[in-house]
């Protein structure tokens, strides 16, 4: 049967009567049957990732991708007058995750299949996900964002687990999720959640009753953590998340064999981040059901799992009140006690106990005292690890640390958000990246090929059309694709410093209404989700609508410049955006961001950086070399010793800068105040003025010139510029998360094994 033949029986008619939601069924269907056809017995140990977000995508393209049928179907489909991007628009995207933590999640689980190993994830299904973002008069609004269907790739399953929540009994239920590797194997995400959930309880917005738990618990990803009910809640998930889980590994290994006391050779289980961190004490409770004494079950849960850190955030390393968790799991105190007491034995620095003198209870002492591996993200990241944020832990077990800088699966950011460009890289170096990325370095031989060169002119060009007609579409703003694209994309946060492009924008405004016009116009565009609780995040938003507005309304400046804040950024919204991008904005504080994955997937679509020093970024610049990226601003150690002296004077900055006085000065002008609100504008002003705790003010200037040399770049000597985003398609391969796999289970996990 060909595919015409094969989807018309799935529909039961002829393909060209079908509307585009029959065809998207017979799809599902279609690639169902695949993907079991896929699934492979496991031998020796699996991974188990635990993540409380997994950011999938849609994934309709991707599974077809994967499963060898994308141009069959892509055809039969054309065939009888249908396109495929048309049906994809029928699949609500899941918004399991936040940013880069669950994206990185969604991409090795993509590589584990692809690589041929057994893994699989472990995670809550959100009904709202994060939320849907909206914007009304310059401000951010949240509201849910429904993706379940009753046609959901995630499906219900029978199986069952016990879990107690403060005392009161309640039973998690798994839905699976197939996960099909490109030429791979299908692997399991496996998604937990409560039967008696009841989304009606959402009210305004996306607030409910936080306290009732058997309707609230899987409602939304991270609820708002801004009173104790929210901050109970999220204990309520992760307690859910990781018993659900511990009970699902036990209950597979021993299937497979297992007595429990070798579970280490059975299962490796890496706690992604903190918020599985309760994982350990579950286990080691669940061990001593089946009769296994504490020591033992501590070595074993040691040797079975494995801790991720994705920041150096304080804020972000979750240290729990120990009366939450004493309310929500008292079955678990006890444990944790007494791991307090074991890390008691094995050092004397108080500064590395679980539980502080103010009785909190720090998640992340507890993964590295009781995991055999804590990795960072990127080499700087753990460096910086390793020589101050857990310096102890270093130097108490040196032999645990290890780096395993991030990466992206190419299968969806270039094989399916940029399937032009991935084909003239397959005629000139074969297909062989799409398995092997390092392959695309062969493409450096072309360097100097000026029809070459021209080629990939002509597919960004194309890319930015298609990015003008989406976001006419969906936004309804008309850009002109003839401008340079700039692209801030990702997680709205101080320290990724969207502020720092704000002044820069404000700058620029100043600068072509005093005459001084740049050397190409330029359209910049943004995507961010701020958390519902992050004033300062919610401000930054508003004073970038407010500022596009002020353009779009000033015929002076509006045919140099423009602002452009996408509404709802999500991972459908990071595929027309990466594909168009010449400029990509990786600009935050040295020696905060962990790695990014943005700058991976930008690079690999043939934009250039312009970034500090900081995360992966400093991995790019090693590979591209310094003439093939823009890099400005302070070192980590600069910004580190900053930080230490205490002594830095954000007034200073504005006081002694007429630039910088005069962006930030602007931010409560009439022209920004006729756009926005004076309540948010001023508070951002005052914030930057007083506080600055990301030190935007003193890599403004380095900032400005920077852009300036990349933008003159770009308008006066085209080839050399698109000789630079050759050089970063080709230098991107190992950038591939299937290479962060590989290193992942050489050195932690050995699973098959
Ligand atoms: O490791 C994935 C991703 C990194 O690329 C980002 O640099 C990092 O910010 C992110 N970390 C988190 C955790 N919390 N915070 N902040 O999302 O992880």
């Amino acid at each position: 049967m060909n595919m015409t033949e094969t989807l018309q029986k799935l529909t039961g008619k002829s393909l060209a009567d079908c509307t585009n939601q029959e065809i998207y069924l017979a799809l599902l269907d279609l690639i169902r049957e695949n993907s079991a056809k896929k699934a492979t017995p496991v031998t020796g140990r699996k991974l188990y990732y635990i993540s409380a977000e997994f950011l999938i995508g849609k994934l309709l393209s991707n599974n077809l991708i994967n499963l060898g049928l994308y141009d069959e179907v892509r055809t039969a489909l054309a065939d009888a007058g249908k396109s495929l991007s048309e049906i994809e628009e029928v699949e609500p995207e899941p918004s399991l995750g936040n940013g880069g933590l669950g994206r990185l999640a969604a991409c090795f689980l993509d590589s584990l299949a692809t690589l041929n190993l057994p893994g699989d994830g472990i995670g809550l299904r959100y009904h709202f996900g994060l939320f849907h973002q909206q914007f009304k008069d310059n401000l951010q609004n949240e509201l849910p964002d429904p993706w379940l269907t009753e046609h959901s790739w995630a499906e219900k399953t029978d199986i069952t687990y016990p879990v107690k929540l403060a005392g009161k009994s309640y039973t998690a239920r798994l839905y699976k999720l197939a996960v099909t590797g490109y030429e791979g194997r299908t692997n399991t995400l496996n998604l937990f959640d409560l039967d008696t959930i009841d989304e009606s309880i959402v009210e305004e917005g996306i607030s409910f009753d936080k306290t009732a738990i058997a309707k609230n618990l899987t409602l939304f990803l991270y609820p708002d953590d801004s009173d104790e009910a929210g901050r109970l809640l999220r204990v309520y998930q992760q307690y859910m998340m990781v018993s659900a889980g511990a009970q699902l590994v036990l209950a597979e290994c021993v299937a497979r064999g297992c007595n429990y006391h070798d579970l280490a050779d059975y299962a490796a289980i890496q706690i992604n981040d903190t918020h599985p961190s309760m994982v350990i004490p579950e286990l080691i409770r669940l061990l001593g059901e089946h009769g296994i004494k504490f020591e033992e079950a501590v070595e074993i849960v040691t040797a079975t799992c494995a801790y991720t850190n994705h920041t150096i955030l304080a804020e972000a390393l979750e240290k729990w009140p120990r009366a939450y968790l004493d309310k929500v799991v008292p079955q678990l105190m006890p444990i944790i006690e007494k791991l307090d007491e074991l890390a008691g034995k094995r050092t004397k620095d108080k500064s590395l106990a679980i539980i502080d003198k103010d009785d909190r209870v720090h998640m992340a002492h507890m993964d590295i005292h009781f995991t055999h591996s804590t990795n960072g993200v990127a080499a700087l990241h753990t460096e910086i690890l390793e020589e101050s944020e857990l310096h102890g832990f270093y130097e108490l077990y040196p032999e645990k640390f290890n780096n395993k800088t991030n990466g992206i699966t190419f299968r969806r950011w270039l094989l399916e958000c940029n399937p032009a460009l991935a084909e003239e890289l397959e005629s000139l170096i074969g297909s062989g990246f799409r398995k092997n990325a390092d392959e695309l370095e062969k493409l450096l031989t072309y360097a100097d090929d000026e029809n070459v060169l021209n080629k990939l002119t002509e597919i960004k060009s194309t890319a930015k059309k298609a990015l003008a007609d989406w976001l006419l579409r969906t936004q309804g703003v008309t850009v002109n694709p003839e401008a340079m694209f700039d692209i801030q994309s990702k997680r709205l946060h101080e320290y990724k410093r969207q502020q720092l492009n704000l002044l820069y924008l404000i700058h620029q405004y100043c600068e072509i209404k005093a005459g001084h016009l740049p050397p190409v116009p330029l359209v910049s565009i943004f995507g961010a989700k701020a958390a519902p609780a992050y004033i300062i995040a919610k401000d930054i938003i508003h004073a970038l609508l407010a500022l596009s507005e002020v353009i779009a309304n000033d015929p002076a400046v509006s045919p140099w410049l423009q602002v452009v804040f996408v509404e709802n950024y999500n991972v459908t919204a990071a595929e027309k955006l990466i594909p168009a991008c010449d400029l990509s904005e990786q600009i935050s504080l040295a020696s905060k961001e962990a790695s990014g994955t943005g700058n991976m997937k930008f690079m690999l679509n043939g934009a250039l950086t312009l970034g500090t020093m900081d995360g992966a970024n400093v991995e790019i610049s090693q590979r591209v070399g310094n003439d093939n990226i823009y890099i400005f601003g302070q070192t980590s150690n600069q910004v580190i010793h900053r930080y230490e002296l205490g002594d830095y004077k954000a007034s200073e900055w504005y006081e002694g800068d007429p630039n910088l006085r005069r962006a930030i000065d602007f931010l409560t002008s009439k022209e920004m105040l006729s756009a926005g609100h004076e309540e948010n504008l001023n508070r951002l002003q005052h914030e930057l003025i007083s506080k600055d705790w990301f030190q935007t003010l003193p890599d403004f200037n380095a900032y400005v010139v920077r852009k300036g040399q990349a933008l003159a770049n770009y308008a006066l000597n085209p080839t050399e510029w698109r000789r630079r985003c050759l050089v970063n398609i080709a230098m991107a391969g190992f950038f591939s998360s299937d290479r962060t796999i590989a290193e992942y289970n050489k050195d932690i996990w050995k699973l098959g094994k």
